[in-house]
């Protein structure tokens, strides 16, 4: 039998997890010596380089001496928290990365919790001690106090710490050891990583952690095979999590190795190999033994927290922008989204309009980009927390919230957090002249909070949160206190009456663009809508302007992603999406249908 480790690299999101395992897959002598390999090369979509973020956790498996490592990079942002939670059911042993200036931030919490939780012994990884201000000692401690939070055990608490900068490429066991490479990282690897339980002879048990899908072979599960073996062609049983059972063979065994998958024949207990054959295998399902089938536990898939509703552009432009336009288009999209996106749910509300849920902006936002990139047009409304009743009481998601701000806007700053229903819990300085500050406070109360956040602080406050759990419901909470700017008319706007406009707040359109009656081009400086007139030529206007309308110095227009649109409008208001435009709209463009609906909402609000 091979001797295998199987490890999870988990940390809070950019603590450097992608770059280490490059470094891993670099340094293990897996690539060839001619192959050309991309910086940090497992965030293999296009969003994922974009952005620099992992979005999918993914496995790779390297050789070192006469072991074989299966190691899944996994997503740190805590949209993706979900993900994390299930593939840390797969491996023996975690590599908790964590920031040595940052410390330890709140999705460092909930990753290290999970793998409590599950027995997991982790192996500390301070990186990025380069930075000029780390303090891998103050890390260290932050860990083991967390640890002691978590009711870590004392096995657990006699955790190895390597300190490491991933990016250059080396790990050491104390800080005045030379920088060298990653061989004491390996090392640590070896001796403190468990090797699996189970037998190869023991009846054939393996669960599906992620799904992949090929055009020749169709779906296939990534699994790991916990006792007995997989063989290419032989028949195995399928077990749902609702019990549900189907019989299949194994049309192709796929092998990990570095970047690359390679077509195996066997492959048994401990290790992690995809498997094609099963046309609806889905993460959690059990691939068992026909003759002696015991399902292994199903896998805890979260809840998601928040929704957003995706209907039919109905607005002016519609349909000249993108390809894809139709309800019935985006109903097929979406349904083919939800076949491999585990995480996420999807309701059709009739009207040409579909609820989706997921575990948060980022993640319902990706989606929303993914469409739009491939030519998909469609309207999004604001982003609602998903209510539960639980015993006759309604429910609603909070949030951790860790908040790093230069000392001069704490006040502001905890104002308007209390104005939307946060607690704070601590208040940290720490050694570079910021606060850190945590918070409880409702998913509801975040939404919007970000724009308002940066614009607050300058832009040098950093805020992170994650999932902490349903509490109950709290009551109304503040959210955009600005008023928008609303176009009154259609055409292309001019150059000269934005000029104009900028006194009255933040634009966003640029001369020439697209607008329409009913569209928001800006945010008000004040509270309260107010309708404007962006084509206003200047012939019109008194105002004592000599030059040419194109030698007006306009102020840059705010330009907003997917997600920060999608955060900033209010319940009367909507995102269009399309492939080469992001515009903000009112749900009722015409004045007179705004005004009554507003009429409406009050009246409903005071009875
Ligand atoms: N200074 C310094 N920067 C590093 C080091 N390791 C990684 N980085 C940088 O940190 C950033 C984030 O690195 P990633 O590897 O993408 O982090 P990640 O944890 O995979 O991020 P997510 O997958 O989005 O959670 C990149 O810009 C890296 O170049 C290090 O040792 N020192
Ligand atoms: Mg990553």
């Amino acid at each position: 039998m091979q001797k295998i480790k199987n490890i999870a690299v988990i940390a809070h999101v950019d603590h450097g997890k992608t770059t280490l395992v490059d470094g891993l897959l670099q340094q293990s002598g897996t690539f060839e010596a001619h192959q050309e390999v991309d910086e940090r090369v497992m965030d293999s979509n296009d969003i994922e380089k974009e952005r620099g973020i992992t979005i999918l956790s993914k496995n790779t498996a390297i050789t070192y001496g006469d072991h074989r490592i299966n190691i899944i990079d996994t997503p740190g942002h805590a949209d993706f928290g979900g993900e994390v939670e299930r593939v840390l059911k797969m491996v023996d042993g975690v590599l908790l990365l964590v920031d040595a200036q940052e410390g330890v931030m709140p999705q460092t919490k909930f990753v290290l919790k999970k793998a409590i939780e599950l027995g997991l012994k982790p192996i500390v990884v301070v990186n990025k001690i380069d930075k000029p201000a780390a303090e891998p000692e103050r890390v260290v401690d932050e860990v083991f106090d967390l640890l002691v939070a978590l009711e870590a055990s004392d096995e657990q608490l006699e955790f190895p710490v390597l300190y490491a900068a991933a990016r250059d490429g080396y790990a050491k066991w104390n800080l005045e050891d030379e920088n060298k490479d990653l061989t004491p990282l390996f090392e640590a690897i070896i001796e403190h990583v468990p090797y699996p339980d189970g037998s190869p002879d023991a009846p054939t048990q393996a669960q599906v952690f992620t799904l992949d899908y090929d055009n020749f072979v169709g779906r296939i599960g990534i699994t790991r095979i916990f006792n007995g073996k997989v063989k290419k062609g032989d028949e195995y049983l399928l077990i749902k999590a609702d019990g549900r059972k189907a019989k299949s063979r194994v049309s192709k065994l796929i092998g990990f190795k570095g970047l690359d998958r390679i077509e195996i024949d066997e492959a048994e207990a401990g290790d992690i190999v995809a498997i094609a054959g099963f046309n609806d295998i889905d993460v959690g399902d059990t691939v068992a033994d026909p003759a002696n089938p015991t399902p292994l536990d199903p896998l805890h898939i979260e809840e998601p927290t928040l929704s957003v509703i995706f209907s039919v552009n109905d607005g002016p432009l519609a349909g000249t922008e993108g390809k894809h336009v139709t309800s019935n288009k985006i109903r097929e999209r979406l349904e083919k989204e939800m076949e491999t996106n585990i995480a996420m749910r999807m309701e059709p509300l009739g009207d040409a309009s579909f609820k989706v849920s997921g575990r948060g902006e980022l993640q319902i936002g990706i989606l929303a980009e993914n469409m739009r990139r491939e030519g998909f047009e469609f309207l999004l409304a604001r982003p609602e927390v998903v209510i539960k009743e639980e015993n006759g009481v309604r429910m609603e998601p909070f949030e951790h919230l860790v908040i790093d701000v230069p000392e001069e806007y704490q006040g502001t700053v905890i104002e308007k957090l209390g104005k939307r229903k946060a607690e704070m819990v601590s208040m940290t300085p720490m050694p570079d002249g910021t606060v850190r500050i945590e918070f409880e406070i409702p998913a509801r109360g975040l939404i919007g909070f970000r724009s308002e956040f940066l614009t607050d602080t300058k832009g040098e406050g950093v805020m992170n949160h994650s999932f902490l759990e349903y509490r109950p419901y709290t009551g109304t909470v503040e959210s955009r206190t600005q008023g928008a700017l609303i176009s009154m008319d259609n055409g292309e706007a001019v150059a000269f009456s934005l000029y104009n406009l900028q006194a009255r707040g933040t634009l966003f359109i640029e001369p020439q663009a697209k607008v329409y009656n009913g569209m928001v081009i800006g945010e008000s400086a004040r509270p309260g809508d107010l309708e404007v007139n962006p084509l206003k030529g200047k012939q019109l206007t008194n105002m004592r302007s000599a030059g040419a309308d194109d030698a007006i110095k306009l102020v840059p227009p705010r330009k907003m992603t997917l997600e920060q649109a999608m955060e900033w409008i209010e319940d009367d208001e909507l995102v269009e999406v399309t492939p080469e435009n992001i515009r903000i709209r009112k749900k009722h463009l015409d004045p007179a249908a705004r005004r009554r609906a507003q009429r409406d909402r009050k009246n409903a609000a005071q009875s």
